[in-house]
């Protein structure tokens, strides 16, 4: 059968520093600092048991444009691991690792094959005998803002065809600096069978139904709370008839977040045994996890229990031991709201909403808000000048979507 198996992946940023979470017991942060290599060789593992064909790295495999040499050398030792198991591995560089950064090459070994600052075809032919051409660019420096999926033409002559791109899918709504921007449609256009990504750090999996697969895997290792959940790397079979994908989990350390219900407790220790419940629950076989905990409905407490959160001494109770545990459960922060402050940040939202709407209601605000869309040189071609009618619906169809978004997100 035609069928070819890889591992994608990105946003390794390998030798992250951590540098915010030097505060944490030695045992905890040690782990910690050495989670994104932990996580790499996990992926490593999984392609030799696996037995793919080749890995792809989408850029992002270094965190520092300096790239140290502990992180190079790490990254040849499980480049050599592959060469051993006759993997090959496409490599491009991302906004994090340019090819102006200023370092010392360690060579990898010669399974690797890095992508150019120019758009290229790379062949491959597997054990079995399938072509594959593999299309990707490594970022010059550190802003690439121009549309660079226009470079990719697919070059006939091969079973299966897979684009790597390091950038921003337009309209997802992210943190991430808009590098190298795509639509989903510019890649669906290209006739490729798979399109590998990296840059956005949660894992995207954009067009799963027909080909091509569109896939964002995610960071391999969350690095701060808004990076939670698991992380890990993706597994692919494309074969002519289907494409199949697997997600694998590889991080060392997670990042969660958990609210607890503390309507029916009252004292101190009946808090502590609801908090140490919920962290027995999460605890994992052997990873590590960093928790926030957001305590809601806290009214029916006692006097004092509240003191007891605010000065540290449940966080304190909720750590003791946990930096001895290979499987670590480490709360670093305790947070709890009051049923009034919920009411109270809710309400004071409502006002300000509703004078926002009707403000656009009045003429200026309304043709102070659209001034730009109307006053551009090409949009206004196209735009008829709106009734006072007009603009009254498309407040009231505005103040609607605002009000759905707002009941979705709760
Ligand atoms: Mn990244």
């Amino acid at each position: 059968m035609n069928a070819i198996r890889f591992i994608h992946t990105a946003d390794l940023h390998l030798d992250s520093p951590f540098k915010g979470l030097q505060y944490l017991p030695k045992s905890i942060f040690n782990r910690i600092q050495e989670s994104t290599f932990f996580s790499f060789t996990k992926i490593v593992d999984s392609a030799i048991s696996m037995n793919v064909d080749f890995v792809l790295i989408c850029g992002d495999l270094y965190d520092g444009e300096d790239r140290s040499i502990k992180a190079q050398a790490r990254l040849r030792k499980q480049m050599e691991r592959l060469h051993m198991a006759g993997i090959d591995a496409f490599v491009l560089y991302g906004n994090h690792d340019h090819l102006s950064g200023n370092w010392t090459t360690i060579e990898m070994p010669p399974n690797v094959h890095l992508f150019s600052s120019e758009v290229e075809m790379k062949p491959y032919i597997s054990k079995a005998g399938v072509k594959v051409h593999i299309y990707g660019f490594s970022y010059p420096e550190r802003h690439v803002t121009d549309k660079r999926i226009n470079d990719y033409e697919k070059i006939d002559g091969a079973d299966f065809h897979i684009g790597m791109l390091h950038g921003h899918c337009e309209g997802s709504n992210t943190a991430h600096q808009p590098y190298a921007p795509f639509s989903i449609s510019d890649l669906i256009e290209k006739k490729m069978d798979y399109w590998a990504l990296g840059h956005i750090h949660k894992q995207q999996l954009l067009h799963t139904e027909s080909k091509p697969y569109i896939i964002y895997p995610g960071n391999i290792q969350g690095r701060h709370r808004k990076e939670s959940g698991k992380k890990g790397c993706i597994a692919v079979e494309l074969s002519e008839y289907e494409t199949t994908f697997e997600q694998i989990e590889t991080a060392d350390i997670i990042w969660e977040n958990l609210m607890l219900d503390a309507t029916s407790i009252k004292t101190f220790s009946d808090l502590y045994g609801l908090c140490k419940k919920e962290i027995e629950n999460l605890r994992l076989p052997a990873q590590g996890i960093l928790l926030q905990l957001e305590i809601m409905n806290i009214d029916g407490l006692e006097n004092g229990v509240l003191d007891k959160i605010r000065n540290g001494e449940l966080l304190e109770v909720l750590q003791d031991g946990e930096e001895y545990e290979e499987s670590f459960v480490w709360t670093y922060r305790v947070d709890y709201l009051s049923n009034e402050l919920v009411t109270e940040v809710e309400s004071a939202f409502k006002q300000e909403l509703e004078i926002t709407i009707s403000e656009l209601n009045g003429k200026e605000v309304f043709d102070e808000a659209t001034a730009d869309l109307f006053g551009h040189i090409l949009s206004s071609r196209y735009l008829d000048i709106l009734s006072e009618e007009e603009k009254k619906e498309l407040v009231a169809e505005a103040e609607q979507m605002v009000y759905e978004l707002l009941q979705s997100n709760t």
